[in-house]
């Protein structure tokens, strides 16, 4: 009888490996119908936060794979992530005009460079030394892509840095624009 039982759950477990795997190469496939284009960001540290790093994108069709990786973030902080821009106009990366009398680039003061956010990715933790590793795949409906596109108009935005001993979620803490990539 308990021999019985372990058969049908070893039967059971062998059956679930063989729907993972259908499933893992029917989307593959439909995935590689469409061409893949390939966009980097070399991130430049906003509000001394000491980040650099990058961020690359591979959009296909509705699909956007996300890498980013980066050093110098804010320690056991979750970091929110977007693509900034405006469809229709080249988006930049905050330059010391940006710089309110408080002395750092705030949220609203970035606005005129890195405009709207047009797509928000999930927020990214940062490691005990400050690292960030962060992969993610995201399906995006027609008009989410519409507002990234063309993604090289836009720029990476990473935000969350130590501000008079605080850590402050909003302030920018590095940005990059997205190039188109080989
Ligand atoms: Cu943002």
């Amino acid at each position: 009888m308990k021999k019985g039982i372990s058969a049908v759950t070893v039967t059971l477990a062998a059956f679930a490996l063989l729907l993972a795997g259908c499933g893992g190469d029917s989307s593959t496939g439909s995935a590689s119908a469409a061409p893949s284009q390939h966009y980097t960001a070399t991130l430049a540290a906003l509000n001394d936060s000491g980040v650099t790093g990058t961020a690359d994108f591979t959009l296909t069709g509705s699909q956007l794979v996300i890498n980013v990786k980066l050093n110098g973030a804010t320690a056991k902080q979750g970091h929110a992530q977007h693509i900034h821009g405006t469809t229709g106009k080249q988006a930049s990366c905050p330059t010391i005009a940006a710089v309110t009398k408080e002395g750092v680039v705030s949220l609203e003061s970035g606005g005129p460079f890195y405009g709207p956010v047009a797509l928000g990715l999930q927020p990214a933790t940062a490691s005990a030394s400050g690292a960030v590793t962060f992969t993610n795949t995201m399906t995006l409906k027609a008009d989410e892509k519409a507002k990234i596109s063309p993604l090289n108009q836009h720029v990476y935005v990473i935000h969350g840095v130590m501000n008079k001993g605080k850590y402050d979620g909003l302030l920018p803490a590095a940005c990059g624009a997205i190039s188109t990539a080989k």
